[in-house]
Order: structure tokens, then C-alpha cells, then sequence
């Protein structure tokens, strides 16, 4: 085949496997009725593969469904399943899907797999943990089942699998494995496991499978990049010389293949390599290309434009150069990261529709490209041509760039961006805020119930009147304040009803985004987001949160904490323009912010956070592109809230545990408090930040708000000693680990109870000592 995609979103047009998903979880359908729901979903995406131009027979569609993540599959393939979910393996050792979604959620004391972020993306998979106990053997036959099953319905399909590689290089140690050990050291008892799978996919009727590599282009991981390329090489010549397989081809997205993995790869017995052409550059000629297929990854995964199909055209004439025996047209990465298809959005502008192309159109792109390669490029001059008309109508349209946003940001000077010095700010603030010792607080949102989303729903449906609305999100606000007053928390907050989402609601009231109604991306398991498609200059036509902040103070004597999300959080959560540096657009949406800030503060409002969840995970997977990526991002932050007046409390917010690497960013965001995740790496982060001198007011998290679990005064307490023994007494704050909006009331209540409980002893003993 001449064209491919590496993978497409299984979570379906509708969200139909979320449906059918956490039904299944409710007890309202069995095992066997969300097996049906899955087989339809993937017969679907198979006929609509088809029809969108793949191949039936020739293995160009990828199946790539998922229950709810791609490394938990693998990891289940293999055997790989924590000791404490032993119980629940089949009798003869398998791993069904009870068991495959116990360990994705936890059950009682058994804690679920941890999630972390997937390389630079939005998306989280469960990270296996993996000892020197671990047994590898094959587990589930998922995958070869799936094969066959396209079999029956007349397709050969290519099975896609994350390859033993990135497997192990993105798995943690277990807990009983020793100190030091490294999960990448398996790699010689894991491969027999893979090549039996190989087999066994074979034997199902598939001629190729896709192992997808990533790690193999990241400089972040513990493991060094000649590592990794060192394991690729062991692995991919024991995998390739195993007589019994189909055909392999070894993908490596999200940037550029390292150039030791390249030549590894290139010299591997293996029969086709994938390469994210759109984040890196076409390779060098080496060693053992001559018997190989690539596939160019010219069209882009990550994002939803349209974008310069000459230019991908072009790449792919150059990538002919290199010296391969083939070459195909491919996406830089699996489509898992974009929405399904632009034609579900009737409501989306028509021309700014035509700058777009989600799964669907993309698909379409290399169907076009794989027509090229076969017939020429006077086959397709014209829908390159046609790609090329819509890019210049997206480069002039009215609304891409907007003058007076333009000037405002050229004529920005250093000042703009500093807020004065810390120990001033800390004396006006504790003048005008009067806060306890161990202040507490909670990160913004609390539960967003069924009769909220429903309310929501009906308002956008025209069925409930904006008054009306309005008055039922005032309600909620005032019981919220209430609850937390009567919890005795110190710092309160509105609660975010009015919010469908962090980043959608602001882009829905910022000039220069659009949203969509059926924009779908796995974030998780089977949550979702619509992220917002930043297509032009960001401006703020009127005050945003103001009027809730208002409404919500007017309630309570305690400071109530205006709520804001940060412009590195609003970039990495939405679909961004590709025609300027991301930190242009990054400053334009801190402006936006500075005068949000601005009419807080004249509306009373004495404590603002600025939230920045994802600071961490758009920092560049390569290490010479993180200094100016920490610059802008910073910078931006800054810019967002050094307009603040030095008695305005300035909090932020940011989740996942790995500040290692961007501890130093975070001291110089400069906020006055930041709020961070903490408890499910059980106090570790507290010990980073001891000893990188982080001397600013810190929140670490007290307990792990993505369990329904309910923390006991005693374990919060301990936390809190072992808090303040290491950091300064004066600086700490007590509050959850993150928002509360996927958290039920009773357990919210019960463990906000127990927080502030914990705190009154830790202060009474504090207070003894002293
Ligand atoms: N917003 C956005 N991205 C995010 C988060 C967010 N990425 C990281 C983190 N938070 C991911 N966490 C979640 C948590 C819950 C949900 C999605 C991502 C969620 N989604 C609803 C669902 O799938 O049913 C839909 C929400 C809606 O109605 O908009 O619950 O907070 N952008
Ligand atoms: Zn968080």
C-alpha cells in the first residue's frame, strides 16, 4: 500500500464506547452486550476506512481499538498485570476484561495503575509497573481476535501494539521490585512473549503489524536515548528473525527518531519504519534501507489544519531520496489525538471549516498523497492546488490578524512582566487577607453533578431561558459557599457550575477561538475533551468571570478566589494556529488574562489563580528545544499576572508529579501560592521542593482526588507533619490534590471534613511548640 494512518480514534463518532463503557461499570449492560457495542464500533471505522479510500485487503487500515488504553493492552498482552490484581485473572491465567478494568481503576485498597501523560499530548495512559516478579506470558488474545474478526468481515487489517521497547521504557518499577531497578532490563524475557504474539497474529490472517515506538524519539525519559536505541537493536533482531510473523512496521511519532535508533531501525530485519516527518526533518541515508518500506509521516496527527499539502508532497519526494526500496504516504502520528470528521460540525463557520481537516479528512490527505505516489504528481496537482487555495484564504481571512492586538503586543516591555518584589507582596497580602496559619482551600472546581451537566444542556439546547439558568447556577454557587463554610475551609471558592470545561468555556468567550459540538478527543479511559481551535488573534470583547467572582464574594466574608485558567494550559488544550510561534499566540492570550485580573481586582476580588495544569506537558520531548520553550511559557504567565496589585494574592495550580525537570519554571512563574499534585507520589514531590528552595507559599496536595476514596484525618495529618518538618511552616497551604468536579458530594464533604480537621491539630500542635 502506498498510504496509511497509524492509528484512528476508537472512542466513536457519538462517544459510543464511553457510553457503552461506563455502562458497563454501572452494571446496566453485561460484558458480552459491551463486547457487541466494541465489534460494531470497529466494523464501523473498518467500512468508513474503506470508503474513505484504504485499502480492504492490502492492510493499509490500521485497527487500533482500544477499551481504554493502548499501554494497558499491551502491558495485559503480555502478562504484565500488578500482583495486587492477581485475584482477578481468569482461572487459567488470562487477563479479561474484568480484570483489564479493575487495574485501570482500582478497587477498595487497591490502588489503580497510575496515569501519566502520553509524550507531549493531552492524552494519559496507565503506566505498567513491571519487577523482577513480573512473569511474561501471553495474557489475552485480544488482539489476534480483532484480526480475525476483520477476517470474517472480508478485511485484512493491520493490528497496531505499542512495541516492547516503549513498553518497558515508559513502565515504572513495581513496588516490590529493588531500588534501582530498571523495567527496561526485562527486554530479553519480554520479547519470546511478543514473538509468540507475532505468531499468533499471523496465524489470525494479519500480513502486518505496527509496533509503535515512541519512545525511540524522546529525549525525557529515564532511559537515555542510546538505550533505547541499544534495546531497539536487541529487539528488532530477535523479532525479526522469528520465522513465524507478518510483516513489521516500526513506528516512532512525536518527534524525530534519534539518530542512533534511525540506524538501528534502518539495520534491523524489519520490513517498514514510520517517521513523524512533521516534527522532524527527513532522515540521512544509512545502512539496510534498500529491502525497507517508509512511511513518510507528512500529515499531522496533533493538530486539525487543513494544512500545506504541497509541502507534505514535498517532503515525500525528498523522503524518495533516501534510498528505501519504498515509500508510502502516512500520518506523523495515530489520529487518536483529533476529533472524527469536520462534516459532524454544522454549526462551524463554512470558510473557517475549509482551513480544517479532523480524522476523516485527514485520512483523505494521504489517500491523495498515496495517489500521487502511484500516478505522479500531475494526478493530484489538483487538490494540492485546492489545499493550497484554502491555505491562503486562511493566511487573509478577517479575524487571523487583528491590528490592534498586533501593536499592543509588539509595544510590550520588560516591566510588563515583573511583579515586584516577593517579600512586599507577602506583607501587603497578609495585611489584607488576615489568613490563618495552614491556610485552607480547595483547587477551584467542586462536583459537577447530573442535574448540573443537565442544566447545561438544556440552556444550550434553547429549552432552559438564559434567566432561568442563571439563576439555578446562582443557586449552586450560593450553596457551595455555604458547604464550605460550614466545612470551615479559609479560602473559598465559586464552585466553576457555569463551567463546561476549563479552557472551552474561556475560548467560547475569547475572540479568535471556535468550539465544537462534536470535537471528541480521549483524554482518559473513557473521559473526553472538545479541545478549541485557536485559528486567529486572541482578544477579550467583554469581562468573563467577573460577575460570578462578584456574585460568589457578595456571599461570604472570607476571600473568595477569582478563577482563571493560564495561557499555556489554554494553548496545550486547544487545536493551535501553526502560522506564528506558539509563544506569540501564548502572549496574546496573557493580555486577555491581565485585563480579566484587572477587573477582579476592581470588582473585590483579593486572591486570583491562574491555573497551569499543563506547564509540564508541552514542555518539548527534546532537551536542546526546552530553555526556549520554558522562556515563553514563563514569560507568558507573567505577562498574564504581573499587572496584579502587590496585596492581590496570585495562586496557580498545576497537576502530575514530574517537577523535576521544571521545578526552576515554576519558581520563576513568581506566583504567591502554587497549589500542586502530590498524594499519589506520596510526599516525594515535598522533598523536591525542599531542596530546590521553592521559598513561595506551596499547596502540596493532601489527598488524590481521582479515587473516590475517602483520606482519614490520621493519613492527612502525617502528610502535614511530614510537610511542615520540611518545608517553611509560614509558606504551606492545605488543599486536595486537584479540581473536584469528577468527585461525587458525599465523599467531597466527608473528605474536606477530614482536611480541615487534620489542619486544626497540626496548627494546635504547631501552636504548643512555638
Ligand atoms: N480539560 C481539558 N483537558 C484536560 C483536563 C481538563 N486534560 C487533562 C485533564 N484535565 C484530563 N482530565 C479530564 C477529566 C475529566 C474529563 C476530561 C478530562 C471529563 N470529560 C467529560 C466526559 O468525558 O464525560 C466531558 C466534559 C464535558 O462535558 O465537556 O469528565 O479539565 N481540556
Ligand atoms: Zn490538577
Amino acid at each position: 500500500p502506498k498510504g496509511t494512518i497509524l492509528g484512528y480514534p476508537r472512542i466513536g463518532r457519538r462517544r459510543e464506547l464511553k457510553r457503552a463503557v461506563e455502562a458497563h461499570w454501572a452494571g446496566t449492560i453485561d460484558a458480552a452486550e459491551l463486547e457487541q457495542i466494541a465489534a460494531r464500533l470497529r466494523r464501523d471505522t473498518r467500512e468508513r476506512l474503506a470508503a474513505l479510500g484504504l485499502g480492504r485487503d492490502d492492510s493499509s487500515i490500521p485497527e487500533s481499538f482500544s477499551f481504554y488504553d493502548q499501554v494497558h493492552d499491551a502491558a495485559v498482552t503480555v502478562g504484565a498485570l500488578p500482583e495486587r490484581f492477581a485475584a482477578r485473572r481468569d482461572p487459567d491465567g488470562g487477563i479479561g476484561l474484568g480484570a483489564y478494568f479493575t487495574a485501570a481503576r482500582g478497587e477498595g485498597e487497591d490502588a489503580p495503575l497510575e496515569m501519566t501523560k502520553w509524550f507531549d499530548t493531552n492524552y494519559h495512559y496507565l503506566v505498567p509497573e513491571i519487577g523482577p516478579e513480573t512473569v511474561f506470558a501471553p495474557s489475552s488474545d485480544r488482539f489476534a481476535a480483532q484480526v480475525a474478526e476483520a477476517k470474517a468481515d472480508g478485511y485484512t487489517v493491520r493490528p497496531v501494539i505499542v512495541g516492547p521497547v516503549t513498553l518497558l521504557a515508559l513502565a515504572k518499577a513495581s513496588d516490590a521490585a529493588p531500588a534501582g531497578f530498571d523495567p527496561l532490563g526485562r527486554l530479553d524475557d519480554l520479547l519470546p512473549v511478543y514473538a509468540e504474539l507475532l505468531a499468533s497474529l499471523r496465524a489470525a490472517g494479519a500480513e502486518w503489524v505496527q509496533l509503535d515506538e515512541p519512545a525511540l524519539v524522546s529525549e525525557s525519559l529515564p532511559a537515555a536515548p542510546a538505550a533505547l536505541a541499544d534495546a531497539a537493536a536487541r529487539a528488532y533482531a530477535a523479532l525479526g528473525a522469528a520465522t513465524d510473523r507478518p510483516a513489521l512496521l516500526v513506528t516512532a511519532g512525536y518527534a524525530q527518531l534519534s539518530p542512533e535508533a534511525w540506524r538501528a531501525l534502518a539495520a534491523a530485519p524489519i520490513e517498514a519504519i514510520a517517521l513523524d516527518l512533521t516534527r522532524g526533518a527527513v532522515p540521512e541515508t544509512v545502512e539496510g534501507l534498500a529491502d525497507k518500506t517508509l512511511v513518510g509521516g507528512v500529515v499531522d496527527g496533533r493538530n486539525v489544519w487543513r494544512g500545506d499539502l504541497e509541502a507534505a508532497w514535498a517532503g515525500l519526494e525528498q523522503l524518495r531520496g533516501v534510498g528505501a526500496a519504498d515509500v508510502a504516504a502516512g500520518t506523523s502520528t495515530s489520529l487518536q489525538h483529533v476529533p472524527h470528521d469536520v462534516d459532524d460540525e454544522a454549526a462551524l463557520d463554512p470558510r473557517l471549516a475549509s482551513w480544517l481537516a479532523f480524522a476523516d479528512q485527514k485520512v483523505g490527505q494521504v489517500v491523495i498523497l498515496a495517489a500521487g505516489l502511484v500516478d505522479g504528481r500531475a494526478a493530484i496537482a489538483e487538490a494540492l492546488a485546492e489545499a493550497s487555495a484554502a491555505l491562503d484564504d486562511r493566511r487573509g481571512a478577517p479575524g487571523v490578524r487583528d491590528g490592534a492586538v498586533r501593536e499592543r503586543a509588539a509595544a510590550l516591555e520588560a516591566g510588563a512582566f515583573e511583579r515586584g518584589d516577593y517579600g512586599a507582596r507577602v506583607a501587603a497580602q497578609d495585611a489584607a487577607l488576615g489568613l490563618p496559619l495552614l491556610p485552607t482551600t480547595t483547587i477551584g472546581s467542586f462536583p459537577q453533578t447530573g442535574e448540573i451537566r443537565r442544566a447545561r444542556a438544556r440552556h444550550g439546547r434553547g429549552e432552559l431561558h438564559a434567566d432561568e439558568y442563571e439563576r439555578f447556577l446562582r443557586d449552586e454557587i450560593a450553596r457551595v459557599v455555604t458547604l464550605q463554610e460550614e466545612v470551615g475551609l479559609d479560602v473559598l471558592v465559586h464552585g466553576e457550575a457555569e463551567r463546561n470545561d476549563m479552557v472551552q468555556y474561556f475560548a467560547e468567550h475569547l475572540d479568535g477561538f471556535a468550539v465544537t459540538e462534536n470535537g471528541w478527543v480521549q483524554s482518559y479511559g473513557s473521559r473526553a475533551t472538545r479541545p478549541s481551535i485557536l485559528w486567529g488573534d486572541v482578544a477579550r470583547p467583554a469581562p468573563i468571570t467577573v460577575a460570578w467572582s462578584e456574585f460568589a464574594q457578595s456571599l461570604t466574608g472570607k476571600p473568595m478566589k477569582g478563577m482563571l485558567t493560564g495561557p499555556v494550559t489554554i494553548l496545550a488544550w486547544s487545536f493551535v494556529r501553526d502560522d506564528q510561534p506558539l509563544g506569540d499566540t501564548a502572549n496574546q492570550v496573557a493580555l486577555a488574562l491581565r485585563d480579566e485580573i484587572a477587573d477582579l481586582e476592581d470588582a473585590g476580588i483579593r486572591v486570583i489563580q491562574v491555573d497551569e495544569p499543563a506547564l509540564r506537558e508541552l514542555l518539548p520531548l527534546k532537551s536542546a528545544d526546552q530553555p526556549a520553550y520554558l522562556e515563553w511559557s514563563v514569560g507568558s504567565f507573567r505577562l498574564a499576572t504581573a499587572g496584579a496589585d502587590a496585596a492581590t494574592q496570585v495562586h496557580t495550580h498545576l497537576c502530575y508529579s514530574e517537577f523535576d525537570v521544571v521545578i526552576d519554571a515554576i519558581a520563576a512563574l513568581d506566583a504567591d501560592v502554587t497549589s500542586i499534585e502530590a498524594a499519589r507520589s506520596r510526599g516525594e514531590v515535598i522533598g523536591d521542593i525542599a531542596e530546590s528552595g521553592f521559598a513561595a507559599g506551596i499547596g502540596p496536595g493532601v489527598y488524590d482526588i481521582h479515587s473516590p476514596r475517602v483520606p482519614s484525618v490520621d493519613e492527612i495529618a502525617e502528610l502535614l507533619d511530614r510537610t511542615v518538618a520540611e518545608l517553611p511552616l509560614r509558606r504551606v497551604w492545605v488543599n486536595p490534590d486537584c479540581g473536584l468536579k469528577t468527585r461525587g458530594y458525599d465523599e467531597t464533604v466527608a473528605s474536606l471534613q477530614n482536611l480541615v480537621a487534620a489542619t486544626r491539630q497540626i496548627r494546635e500542635r504547631v501552636e504548643l511548640s512555638a
